[in-house]
């Protein structure tokens, strides 16, 4: 084995409901109240995860997190009287959104030749803030292994978090060092700008990364206000290629400058706002796609399926094909997860590694994923109705079948 990309993907979680819990992400409060259907949510990601081995990717999974979240709902005082949106953000799946688990620096990068993780707080939704102390303690068994890892606690709350989802890493191959990129939001406009600037210097700076390699750039703020709570979903990078809407930073060329001077190989492959609108990149998650290189060296990208509109494919037909550094576009149907606000690229964190390191319990195989497959099929609700969400019934019914996957993968100790 070697030094390779490996995607951890979350498997959704059997709470996977539509609560609308997320302020300034579209997808989230246009499907409020909407019902859901956790088994077809989590065999969609687990067929994604599937498709991306047969492409000859390395694949791992994360587990979903303990659902109700019983801790927080005491530490809120929920009784009868509190507002139900208390309730439905302890029922969240969002730990499904893996993109979201932590930042990663891999050991090329770092002062100590550790692959570094930091949690991310999620601190500006409640819902998504109650998950990084049991994505760390995931994390420390995953990448359990001191001589590789270094698994940190997520910067403090006063500063926003988002993780990878608002990280890019430009490199010659994953392998080699890399220039790593911050991009965060001002704070001030209609919608909450998620990643803090000092949160992202904060993790730059405790997983050691040489400054001169380090680039720390402004979300457009327009982008944010039309919906792009996250850098990925107008900006997606790969090796030297920085796939990206014309409109994603508040400097673009400023952006690209930036990058160039300590990356100078960087390939930038825009998306004119005039081909493809903001509006339209934020309904369709086209830039949330997962850009990968192939075994063969082709890159492709592995777009949701909502991205097969008219405007996108008039772009790739005159963009795609050719010299160009990407020379396919694949779609996956994870519509569950979008209608939430997640595409491919938000269900799977990177992490650039040598599987060998890694606790193989969380590495993807057919067997593992015939097992999952068939706990998924047998025992996740196949719908969840909003009235639901609080129901007794339905919080055993979600809690043993969390708790039948972590048996299967003798991981029970995340209990
Ligand atoms: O944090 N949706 C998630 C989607 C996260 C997407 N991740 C990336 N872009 N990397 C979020 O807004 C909706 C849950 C709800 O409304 O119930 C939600 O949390």
């Amino acid at each position: 084995m070697s030094v390779q990309e490996i995607n951890f993907d979350g498997i959704v979680g059997p709470s996977h409901n539509y609560a609308g819990l997320s302020l300034g992400n579209i997808a989230s409060a246009s499907h409020k109240g909407n019902v859901s259907y956790p088994r077809a949510a989590a065999l969609q990601g687990l067929e994604k995860m599937q498709a991306n081995r047969a492409l000859g990717l390395a694949q791992g999974f994360l587990l979903p997190l303990p659902r109700p979240n019983t801790a927080l709902l005491t530490a809120l005082g929920v009784d009868g009287t509190a507002d139900p949106a208390l309730t439905r953000a302890a029922w969240s799946a969002s730990s499904m959104w893996t993109a979201n688990a932590a930042t990663v620096s891999p050991a090329a990068d770092t002062a100590d030749g550790k692959c570094h993780f930091t949690p991310a707080n999620l601190v500006t939704m409640l819902h998504r803030g109650q998950e990084w102390q049991d994505t760390a303690a995931q994390l420390k068994i995953a990448f359990g292994n001191p001589e590789y890892f270094a698994v940190h606690d997520a910067v403090p709350a006063s500063f926003g978090d988002e993780g990878a989802a608002n990280h890019m890493r430009f490199c010659t191959g994953h392998g080699s060092s890399g220039v790593e990129v911050f991009v965060y939001g001002r704070p001030g406009g209609k919608f909450p700008a998620r990643q803090h600037e000092q949160a992202s210097r904060a993790v730059a700076r405790l997983h050691g990364l040489r400054p001169e390699k380090t680039v720390f750039i402004e979300q457009n703020p327009d982008a944010i206000e039309a919906g792009a709570f996250h850098n990925d979903v107008v900006a997606v990078a790969n090796e030297r290629v920085l796939f990206t809407h014309a409109l994603a930073f508040a400097d673009q060329q400023a952006a690209y400058a930036e990058i160039r001077a300590k990356f100078p190989e960087l390939e930038v492959v825009e998306v004119p706002a005039d081909s493809v609108s903001l509006a339209e990149a934020i309904k369709t998650y086209l830039f949330n796609s997962q850009l990968v290189t192939l075994p063969d060296g082709g890159m492709e990208l592995i777009a949701p399926l909502e991205a097969k509109i008219p405007s996108v494919e008039r772009w790739a037909e005159t963009a795609i094909g050719g010299n160009h550094p990407i020379r396919a576009v694949r779609f996956v149907d994870v519509r569950q997860s979008m209608a939430n606000g997640g595409g491919p690229a938000c269900l799977r964190l990177r992490v650039v590694t040598d599987p060998e390191f890694v606790d193989p319990r969380f590495l993807l195989d057919d067997a593992k994923a015939e097992l999952i497959g068939n706990i998924i099929t047998e025992t996740w609700p196949e719908t969840i109705e909003p009235a639901q969400i609080g129901d007794a019934n339905l919080a055993q019914h979600v809690t043993d079948a969390r708790m039948a996957l972590l048996t299967a993968l003798d991981l029970t100790k995340l209990g």
